[in-house]
């Protein structure tokens, strides 16, 4: 049903969503601003009054329905007929992405406004759905960092869930730090080994902060003493310092893994809903889920994600060289070019391994996710290929 302002259903009131960022928070680049003048000329060739438009940046989209957060306003969005008709953009709800800069105009008078144009973009976190007949979905657009957010337990920590979490967000131009969650599930022991095994993945370099929502005083001292033994930062106030001011992260990790619970503890009380949920990527359900941002009180922004099943890695291959560069540049050396470095003679990766050039853990994720990439690409259908 549509109500009299052009919104569907009930939509959370804007005004009652305090965790929203403040419009000097998001900082769009020289580029973008430039790309803003020409949209505006193109919009007022095609009608707008030049007073109405305004540059905003999307801040949520709730089943699909942008919010705009422009210099002195937050308003909901529709996209203007010109944007649909020009066909710059696919399915009604991977047309803007949170994150994304855009032209936007407020006709006077109305609650609603009109996305004239999305200004391209500086980064876009995509990952590949839909199998072999893939469609890339856009997470966020302009986004500097990803949190991979992993929960610890008594298994061993997933390296390959991390590593292809850090190929996706290199490959997009973004930087990449891990939140290892539930430590208090984890022994001593299980720790210290998740913890070499996520720096060994992605290097000494690499943010990492471990965290707990546990309410057991004893068990948050215990993680803290052997957080402190490894050199590793540790509570929310270490995550703080992965996302300072200025900063606009995303969260990447499996539904459960306690984004939201984490996301709470920054924000100091309970705005997003936890367990209960049942966020997925099912087209049909993952709709019904907010994608939106989050201001830290102290720190930067956060773009909450519902929750991914699955990261399949498609063509990421130069994300692939800038995780493992080291790998990567042996690579170069392999006698074939469609080596896979299993089995055939001449492997400079194997040569590398030999040479103790990098380790059997770092090699397997390399490897693994190489073979990922040369498969998918196989299967797709190759008019997709980009
Ligand atoms: N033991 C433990 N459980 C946690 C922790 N953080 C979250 N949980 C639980 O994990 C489940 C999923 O958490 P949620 O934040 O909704 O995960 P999300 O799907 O990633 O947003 C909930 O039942 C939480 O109570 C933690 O630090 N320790
Ligand atoms: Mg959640
Ligand atoms: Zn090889």
């Amino acid at each position: 049903m549509r109500s009299a302002d052009g919104t569907q259903g009930s939509l959370p009131a804007l005004s009652t969503l305090t965790e929203l960022p403040s419009f000097d928070e998001l900082s769009s680049s020289e580029g973008q601003r430039v790309a803003y003048v020409g949209a505006c000329e193109r919009a007022v060739e095609a009608g707008a009054d030049k007073d109405e438009l305004v540059m905003g940046c999307v801040v949520r989209l709730d089943r699909g329905y942008p919010a705009v957060l422009a210099a002195d306003a937050t308003f909901r969005a529709e996209f203007s007929t010109r944007l649909t008709k020009d066909g710059l953009c696919g399915r009604a709800d991977s047309r803007a992405a949170v994150g994304d800069w855009v032209c936007a105009r407020r006709p006077h008078g109305h609650d609603m406004g009109l996305i004239e144009e999305i200004l391209p973009r500086e980064s876009d976190i995509a990952r590949w759905r839909g199998g072999a007949r893939g469609e890339r979905q856009t997470l966020a657009a302009n986004v500097g960092l990803v949190l991979v957010v992993q929960q610890l337990g008594e298994r061993p920590v997933s390296c390959d869930r991390i590593a292809r979490s850090a190929v996706i967000a290199r490959d997009c131009g973004s930087d990449v730090a891990v939140v290892l969650t539930k430590a208090d599930r984890a022994s001593d022991e299980t720790l210290e080994k998740d913890v070499a095994a996520v720096r060994d993945v992605l290097g000494e370099g690499c943010g990492i902060a471990l965290t707990s929502s546990t309410a057991d005083g004893a068990q948050a001292r215990r993680v803290g003493v052997c957080a402190a033994r490894l050199d590793v930062p540790w509570g929310t106030d270490a995550v703080r310092e992965l996302v300072p001011r200025g900063t606009v992260a995303i969260v990447l990790g499996e539904s459960g893994a306690g984004k939201s619970t984490l996301l709470n503890a920054l924000l100091g009380r309970d705005v997003l809903e936890t367990g209960a949920v049942r966020a997925s990527d099912d087209a049909g359900r993952h709709t019904t889920v907010a994608r939106r941002m989050v201001s830290l009180p102290g720190g930067g922004v956060i773009v909450d994600e519902p929750g991914l099943r699955s990261l399949p890695i498609v063509g990421h291959e130069r994300g692939l060289a800038k995780v493992f560069p080291e790998i990567a540049e042996a690579a170069r050396e392999c006698r074939f070019r469609d080596c896979t470095h299993t089995h055939e003679p001449g492997c400079g990766v194997r040569a590398g391994e030999r040479e103790g050039r990098f380790s059997s853990r770092r090699l397997e994720c390399y490897v693994s996710l190489a073979a990922e990439m040369r498969e998918s690409a196989l299967s797709l259908d190759p008019d997709v290929v980009i």
